[in-house]
């Protein structure tokens, strides 16, 4: 029986089946919560039935509260109210679980009474990854369940786990055969008629003494200036202390005071801003995409080797060309080390190793490449080395094959242009290291054709990046924006901060390291030619002295065995004896001017980037900046933080900043316009 649009109610024999069907991912909008609630209250009233399994179709179960609902009225029944319907059933509930039972969702199955799921499942509770703490009982009954280690950690990381460790820990009471769901829970259900009703409140919840302070220390570093995790902390702490009913009352508090708070508005923010880049104008929803079932990776250096393993862990072969055979096994010796690293961390098995490994092939022959649907190329950041490279390609892969670029700075369309096939030649800007970052840039050429780029866009999901598609220019939308803030900290050291100065500053802001430890940690020689080297920089002189970052024991800052930082003395007077050299007479730097003219640099870059089209939108730029370059995500973006700065606000430092520093401050026509309109950047 249809009960309402997105569910319905049947019945196999004694066993109560309700049905979700609310695509795409069965959220607990209100018509879910509606329907569900009807549902159950007919198979209580029903005599006949004496167990009720409820279970979701589609690609999951409830992945969640329905996010677009925060901020509005609550449209009854709540999430809560549905949980005391639920919980309080007077027949056994089994939750029946596939695909990802998150959030809200997992906070309906911890009031059922049983859980079941198929292997391929996954649980969690995410909700600290959009700023929130589980506000429907997460923080009281999963540490009833799975235990308050195992629940802290479970909740402050927001990954789920899969449906065979959720077993192990009790969080389900089944796993049943995939694509056996609805039958292996019904026959869970009939197994539970006449069994006690027993609630997951009513379990115990004890701390030991000191267990939550260590768990607060030892992820100080994880958890520095965010919210939501010390929110999650308190309410365990809280479910310990006072009677069940007042800590769910208290979690709820916390829940609507982070739920009103600047860090979860940013990171839902940050959520809907991934899902919209895959969303790109002139690129209609089903446009054919071509497959890709062997890819080449031209250069196994760091950033090819990196490359070539994302498509490896796709379960796709790769051609991994070097020209050196030593060169080659150096490459591929560090892929296997990556790989026999993750499996220490748990991450692999021995033989998916060696599965991966069994899919990259390595050869000195460029030919090779002649059958592969996709080839990359990772060579040297030259123009006419690529430009070669393209004409070669071109002669040697088959007609229909995309040729892809990883260059990071230069003009696609130039390399383009060398080959017979410009519309199949795309940008596919991979981040360092290549096998972990998610940001992957899409550098659509003048003449990119739409199927080549569907075809990247669909890759980036299947190899598991967060895809954000760009225009052709120098540095395209990171780097430009980053050679923006690199051109300010570079003044900023040269007028009178010091580098850790700066350094302090940006990670005071929220990123996970300044510009000069970035560059430590980099390679300070890295695109630096020795026989070249003019001094121009303290960079270069750095160089020059042998100082070229942590490798070498030395860049900005001294390093010792465990690669432990302290400002170096030769640094700080190559710093000095730089400034003469310019003839500036060095003066006293506020961190505020540190901080304003650095990220104010890159958001007035940002507003270029945009105003060119070079972005499709602001939150594109948010995306790439928190995926690629460790913006920190509970600002959002540097977009989405000038907006909530308020762009007058910003306009009028950007102006006493030109008066004060010059031209590279002269406000982006896009934000004087957006000002003039009232408007924000996630208007244009
Ligand atoms: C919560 O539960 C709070 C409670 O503790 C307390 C409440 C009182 N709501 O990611 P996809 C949309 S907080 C609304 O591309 P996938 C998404 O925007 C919630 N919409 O698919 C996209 O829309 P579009 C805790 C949602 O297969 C479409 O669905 N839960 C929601 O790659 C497809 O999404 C979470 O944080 C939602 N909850 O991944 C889980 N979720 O097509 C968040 C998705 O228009 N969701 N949409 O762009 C996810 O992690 C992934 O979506 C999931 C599927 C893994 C489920």
């Amino acid at each position: 029986m249809q009960i309402n649009e997105v569910t319905r109610l049947d019945r196999d024999d004694q066993v109560a089946v309700v049905t979700v069907a609310s695509p795409p991912v069965n959220a607990l909008s209100a018509a879910v919560r509606t329907g569900v609630a009807e549902a159950m209250a007919m198979a209580y009233a029903d005599a006949e039935v004496q167990a009720i399994v409820l279970i979701c179709e589609g690609r999951t179960f409830f992945a969640g509260a329905d996010i677009t609902e925060f901020g509005k009225p609550v449209v009854e029944p709540s999430l809560r109210q549905l949980q005391v319907i639920v919980e309080d059933a007077p027949k056994p509930v089994v939750a029946a679980i596939h695909g990802t039972a998150l959030g809200g969702g997992l906070e309906l199955a911890l009031v059922a009474h049983y859980r079941v799921a198929v292997p391929s499942a996954k649980l969690g509770l995410p909700e600290a990854k959009l700023g929130l703490l589980p506000g429907a009982g997460g923080t009281q009954r999963l540490p009833r369940v799975v235990g308050v280690e195992r629940a802290l950690e479970m909740m402050t990381g927001g990954e789920p786990i899969p449906a065979a460790d959720a077993e192990s820990v009790g969080l389900v009471d089944r796993l049943v055969p995939e694509g056996a769901l609805r039958e292996g829970a019904i026959a869970f259900a009939r197994e539970r008629i006449g069994a006690p009703l027993e609630k997951i409140r009513d379990r115990p919840l004890s701390l030991r003494p000191g267990q939550v302070e260590a768990f607060r220390q030892a992820n100080a570093k994880r958890f520095r200036n965010l919210a939501a995790p010390e929110a999650i902390i308190r309410s365990v702490e809280d479910g310990a202390a006072i009677p069940f009913d007042e800590a769910m009352a208290r979690e709820r508090e916390l829940f609507n005071e982070l739920l009103a708070g600047p860090q979860s508005a940013a990171l839902r923010h940050v959520f809907f801003a991934e899902r919209q880049a895959a969303k790109v104008d002139g690129l209609p929803k089903g446009t054919p995409t071509r497959p890709i079932t062997h890819v080449g990776v031209i250069g196994a250096g760091t950033m090819g080797g990196g490359i070539a393993m994302n498509f490896a862990n796709a379960g796709i072969p790769v051609m991994l060309v070097e020209t050196r055979a030593d060169a080659l096994e150096r490459g591929l010796s560090v892929i296997r080390r990556n790989y026999e690293n993750s499996a220490r961390k748990g991450k692999l098995t021995a033989a998916q190793i060696e599965e991966r490994m069994a899919l990259l092939q390595g050869t000195l022959a460029l030919d090779e490449v002649a059958a592969c649907d996709l080839v990359i190329e990772a060579v040297f950041e030259q123009m006419d080395v690529k430009q070669d490279l393209f004409r070669r390609l071109d002669r040697i892969a088959k007609p229909d094959a995309i040729l892809a670029s990883n260059t990071s700075y230069l003009d696609l369309d130039a390399i383009a242009a060398v080959t017979s096939r410009p519309e199949q030649v795309i940008g596919l800007h991979f981040f360092s290291p290549a096998n972990v970052m998610r940001l992957l840039e899409i550098v659509r050429g003048a003449k990119t054709d739409v199927g080549v780029l569907a075809t990247a866009v669909e890759l980036a999901k299947t190899i598991r990046k967060v895809g954000v598609v760009v225009g052709n220019c120098y540095g395209f939308v990171g780097n430009r924006m980053l050679a923006a803030r690199h051109a300010q900290a570079e003044a900023l050291v040269n007028e009178g901060a010091m580098p850790w100065d700066v350094d302090r500053v940006i990670h005071g802001f929220g990123f996970g390291m300044g510009p000069f430890a970035m560059r430590d940690l980099v390679g300070l020689d890295v695109g630096w030619v020795r026989e070249k080297s003019t001094a121009s920089t303290v960079r270069e002189v750095l160089n020059e002295m042998g100082r070229h970052g942590q490798k070498s024991g030395g860049g900005y800052y001294d390093y010792d065995d465990r690669r432990n930082a302290t400002p170096s003395p030769i640094a700080e007077q190559a710093v000095i004896d730089f400034s003469a050299k310019l003839g500036i007479e060095r003066r006293a730097v506020s961190d505020d001017e540190i901080r304003d003219r650095c990220i104010l640099a890159m958001v007035n870059e940002g507003a270029k980037i945009l105003d060119e089209g070079i972005a499709q939108r602001a939150s594109d730029i948010d995306t790439v900046w928190i995926n690629g370059y460790g913006w920190p995500p509970y600002l959002g973006g540097p977009m989405f933080w000038a907006d909530r700065q308020g762009l007058p606000a910003i306009l009028d430092r950007l102006r006493a900043l030109q008066a004060a520093h010059g031209e590279a401050f002269r406000p982006s026509p896009l934000i004087e316009r957006l000002v003039a309109e009232g408007k924000g950047f996630a208007d244009a």
